[in-house]
């Protein structure tokens, strides 16, 4: 039985959480607190602020865990700790708020960093991806759709372990 430990990345309220519950056989276990400012209540009413966690059961042999981070600033002191050991990250993006791009990709160039792991993302003309990072479209709230880039990052690792 192999484990492998994945990160699921990105600006505040881009669907992390939503991602990882979206998929994971076990309740997720959240450490979610109501938001502090107003602009940050518009928004949402709560954010993670230490990480989530999920668990899914690929085959016999493999189990992924699922690290969702804290989307904000003041608790990114969590980020190392939670990309310590993984083996690939995501790094989300809410295509509908062109004001977090920046930040996604500030968020994408620590998390490259912290460890050579290939990664899966979105909007590559937006953020200046290279064009051997794969780009691929995601609905968090759609089981299906969360798995097939889990799937996707998989094989990425997989391609790269046998090279
Ligand atoms: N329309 C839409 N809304 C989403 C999707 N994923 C998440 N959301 C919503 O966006 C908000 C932020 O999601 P959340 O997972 O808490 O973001 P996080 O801060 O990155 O963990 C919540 O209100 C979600 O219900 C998605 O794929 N489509
Ligand atoms: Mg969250």
């Amino acid at each position: 039985m192999q484990t492998v430990k994945m990160v699921i990345t990105g600006p505040y309220s881009s669907g992390k959480t939503e991602f990882i519950r979206s998929i994971s056989e076990i309740e997720v276990v959240s450490t979610e607190r109501e938001v502090t400012t107003e602009a940050e209540r518009r928004e949402k009413g709560a954010t993670t602020v230490a990480m989530d966690f999920g668990r899914i059961t690929v085959d016999d042999d493999l189990v992924l865990y699922l690290f969702g981070t804290p989307g904000q600033r003041r608790f990114d002191f969590m980020w190392e700790i939670l990309a310590e050991g993984m083996l690939g990250f995501i790094v989300m993006v809410d295509s509908s708020k062109p004001e977090t791009f920046r930040e996604a990709k500030n968020i994408l160039e620590t998390f490259r960093a912290y460890a050579a792991t290939p990664y899966v993302d979105d909007l590559r003309i937006a953020l200046r991806i290279d064009p051997d990072v794969k780009l691929l479209k995601c609905v968090a709230r759609e089981r299906a759709s969360v798995r097939d880039v889990l799937l996707e990052l998989l094989y990425a690792i997989t391609e790269q372990m046998d090279e």
